[in-house]
């Protein structure tokens, strides 16, 4: 099978995939930290780290940034937006943060304290404020509120209160601003979620406003679970507003996407592809990847993402939709299947190398990666800005 490159080259060409800042820095498990001596400390770090990887894919020119991690001063985003555009990048999904503050305890939007609510919500609205001041379109809104126990609240008036703030802070956004609402299952919280699944998100939208959808974060989800399902329905009720991409095994393991299941990656990518030629249209979508490394090198673990990405993309394009519908038709399930089976089966890494090459990128991303000695570079600068870690670039 060979690619048919003006079909498929166009299209991987409009894949603009937004990598999160929190991806660049140190993180860790709820068991300690592991450092790396290469790891972004600031902002301006991590915005390195980010150009780097679209100086080498030309496909990522956006950066999430998550409020409290990033901004020194939401009120003065200035120099934000200028380090950015300095990089050859722009600002996209504002992800407030209100599941970190101690008042935060039993919740934020569905705490039991009003005052609390309040403070909440202001933090929502203040993240309103940061998209129209740095250009960004997208509110992205994850809550770590739920209950651990039996009986520790009321499941039904907390999803009143979420309603009410989520219709607030939608009110209050611009009409190029879209409001895109993650779900999670547990953790958190481990006996019940506010938002645990798509239905509850998709509900929850629909309350907020016109301009909310749904947020699929691909490691999200119960093992076992159907996602291309979920991606399908919501696609068909234009109900999917984006994706943060990433993999995992056995629940939210931030492991990079394609690494544990690529089959699943790329049929989620094949039911996009079906809506979008059924519908006539690309479908509006966020293409984000929520990863945080705590083992791999962080910005080749991007590089890496973003590569695996386009390979799956590219294959689930293979895919004959043709062909597929024509042996549906026949009721044949095995001539359907071998459709799938057979675009995943093909090796796109080669010709993908000639599409970079032939828009100026390079053919082999890691490789120039690197050959540019980056890494080491800026890991030479910053272990001087961490004290406490040891260096193994010395
Ligand atoms: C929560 O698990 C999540 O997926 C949300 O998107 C957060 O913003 C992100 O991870 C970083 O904590
Ligand atoms: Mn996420």
């Amino acid at each position: 099978m060979s690619l048919d490159f003006d079909r498929i080259g166009d299209r991987l060409g409009q894949l603009e995939i937004e990598l999160p800042s929190w991806g660049f820095a140190d993180t860790g498990t709820r068991f300690g930290k592991f450092l790396q001596d290469g790891s972004a400390i600031t902002i301006e770090d991590k915005l390195d780290d980010i150009a780097e990887v679209n100086r080498v894919t030309g496909a990522c020119p956006m950066v999430a940034i998550h409020v409290l991690w990033d901004v020194e001063d939401p009120g003065k985003p200035d120099s934000l937006v200028e380090a950015a555009a300095a990089r050859g990048l722009r600002i996209g999904s504002i992800n407030p943060n209100v599941f970190q503050d101690q008042c935060y305890k039993l919740g934020s939007v569905s705490n039991e304290d009003p005052a609390i609510r309040r403070r909440a919500i202001d933090h929502l609205l203040d993240s309103v404020n940061l998209g129209k001041a740095t250009g960004s379109d997208v509110l992205t809104l994850w809550f770590a509120d739920g209950t651990n126990y039996p009986g520790q609240g009321s499941i039904r008036r907390r999803k009143q209160w979420f309603q009410e703030a989520l219709r607030e802070v939608h009110d209050a956004m611009p009409a190029t601003m879209t409001m895109l609402i993650e779900y999670k299952p547990f953790e958190p919280a481990f006996y019940h979620t506010d938002i645990a699944d798509w239905g509850m998100a998709s509900a929850m939208a629909r309350h907020a406003g016109e301009r909310a959808r749904v947020l699929v974060d691909t490691g999200h989800h119960l093992p076992g679970q159907n996602i291309e399902h979920i991606v399908a329905f919501l696609a068909d009720e234009n109900m999917l507003g984006g994706f943060h991409f990433n993999d995992s095994h056995y629940a939210d393991d931030d492991l990079t996407t394609g690494s544990m299941n690529p089959y699943a990656t790329f049929r989620i990518f094949l039911e996009i592809l079906q809506a979008e030629r059924d519908q006539g249209r690309l479908l509006p979508i966020a293409w984000m990847v929520d990863q945080s490394h705590n083992l791999k090198p962080k910005t080749e673990a991007m590089i890496q993402t973003v590569m695996t990405i386009q390979e799956l993309f590219a294959k689930a394009m293979l895919v004959d939709l043709e062909a597929l519908d024509e042996a549906r038709s026949r009721g044949n399930i095995i001539d359907a299947e071998e459709c799938l089976k057979s675009a995943y089966a093909t090796d796109v890494r080669e010709a993908l190398g000639q599409w970079r090459a032939g828009r100026g990128l390079p053919a082999d991303p890691m490789a120039a990666h690197r050959e540019s000695g980056y890494q080491g570079k800026v890991a030479a600068d910053r272990i001087k800005r961490k004290p406490s870690a040891s260096s193994s670039y010395a």
